[in-house]
């Protein structure tokens, strides 16, 4: 490896994709090799997350990022110069302590993560390597498993039904590009069903189809029948993945489903989602309870975690010490891991490596506003997570990262081994689907 002390960081304005300002990192080493990386940005976000720093007033509704911007080019780029970009740690424990508060709301959680990132780059390419093989070392990676968004709601359409992720995944694939197939293969025929019904109506932010349903249960009819209309079998093939991003429309222990027209306690979710369990060939739910509802996590993980994938997101939002204490209660049996939640690189890394420790399933995540940033894709790869979440299958800001493991893939050759079932350990088939062929398990 080559000497790698960081020169300079350059940071920018530019644009995600929802057309809302965001921060760039430019770092260039004294090598003369450099790294970039942009923030995204949420729309559905936990209390618990790195907050991001918006100038306020009237331009850009209040989004602009001058004020992080400056922290960039000013004190970040001070405390940095001279660092040494290998140390990635260190770089963002000095991250963190120039900053001073928990939730790195003084210069921007924007700015952090994005200066993180782009170290990890600059690091990374002045080592020569790939940033995912730069990653894992010599060690053996697996393929993620997609999570492929196939209706948007919730927050990312203008709350046109209550749950915000209708997604499918592809564990019976024999690689991460047939999961592609498979799924591109579902995403037309729901568009060609949505299309049928008179109820094409565009994308949500994520480029999942505007969900134009009668109620949150259509959604899933509606996307069983597409998985199905493929002459993929639904549960054996194909499984749905569910983000209820139940912190939209709970707290306090009380659940407003406005599209249904229902107000629901915990004991009541729980149970109706018990009932789509049973109904419907959903092999994981994210946030299946608000993030202020800890005894209702519990509950429901008690009850179906052990047939079920369970994620915390808002819940756990990407923080180590959460997951700990989530893993020792039992409220959930996976993570999400969003790198801008947590701010840094190494806090997100912590954060994965104590769900492996809990026996956690682990999933990458992207955010709503995205960007042609592809580090997540590496991290998923780089950092054995097992599964990817990004978005559906259109809009360039998602296609960018399923591309980017395909090439990944490619550049493996036949050491890209799929991680299938495996990513799925906690998924027991139900009755609709039992007798399924799992192939992988
Ligand atoms: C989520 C993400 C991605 P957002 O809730 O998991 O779907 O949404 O980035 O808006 O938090
Ligand atoms: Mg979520």
């Amino acid at each position: 490896m080559t000497d790698a002390t960081i020169a300079n960081l350059h940071g920018r304005r530019v644009w995600d994709s929802r057309g809302r300002p965001t921060v760039e990192v430019e770092v260039t080493l004294a090598n003369g090799v450099s790294g970039r990386a942009i923030a995204p940005a949420g729309a559905s976000m936990g209390t618990g997350e790195a907050v991001d720093l918006r100038d306020g007033g009237n331009a850009f509704g209040g989004l602009d990022v001058t004020n992080a911007l400056a922290g960039v080019n000013g004190p970040i780029a001070s405390a940095l110069r001279a660092k040494d970009a290998y140390d990635q740690a260190g770089i963002d424990a000095a991250l963190v302590e120039l900053d001073g508060t928990p939730n790195l709301s003084r210069l921007g959680g924007n700015a952090v993560v994005a200066t993180s990132m782009a170290v990890l780059h600059a690091a990374a390419a002045s080592s020569g390597q790939p940033l995912w093989r730069y990653l894992a070392g010599d060690g053996p990676v697996r393929m993620p498993l997609p999570e492929i968004q196939i209706f948007g709601g919730g927050a990312h359409a203008a709350r046109r039904v209550d749950v915000q992720d209708f997604m499918v995944m592809c564990p019976s694939a024999g690689s991460f590009s047939e999961a592609l197939e498979w799924t591109a293969e579902v995403y037309r025929a729901a568009g060609a069903l949505m299309k049928q019904a008179d109820k094409l109506q565009g994308v949500a932010d994520e480029g999942g189809y505007w969900p134009a349903f009668d109620s949150n249960e259509e959604a899933l009819e509606a996307l069983t029948r597409a998985i199905s209309d493929t002459g993929l079998r639904p549960g054996k093939d194909v499984g749905i993945s569910l983000d209820i991003a139940a912190s939209e429309f709970g707290r306090d222990g009380r659940y407003t489903l406005a599209l249904d027209g229902r107000t629901l306690d915990t004991a009541q979710l729980i149970d109706m989602l018990g009932r789509w369990l049973d109904a419907y060939p959903i092999v994981s739910i994210e946030d299946p309870l608000a993030e202020d509802d800890e005894p209702g996590f519990r509950q429901f993980t008690q009850t179906y975690g052990s047939r079920c994938q369970i994620i915390g997101d808002d819940f756990l939002v990407t923080n180590a010490a959460r997951v700990e204490a989530a893993a020792s209660s039992g409220a959930v049996n996976a993570v999400l891991i969003k790198p801008n939640q947590a701010g840094t690189v190494s806090e997100a890394l912590a954060a994965l490596r104590a769900g492996k420790k809990a026996g956690f399933g682990t999933i990458v995540s992207a955010r709503s506003g995205e960007t042609e940033d592809v580090t997540i894709a590496h991290l998923a790869v780089g950092w054995n997570a097992g599964q990817l979440k990004v978005g559906s299958f259109s809009r360039s800001e998602r296609m960018a990262k399923w591309n980017e493991v395909l090439r990944i893939e490619e550049a493996l050759g036949k050491q890209a081994l799929f991680s299938g079932w495996a990513a799925l350990p906690f998924y027991r088939a139900s009755a609709i689907d039992s007798g399924s062929a799992r192939r992988q398990c």
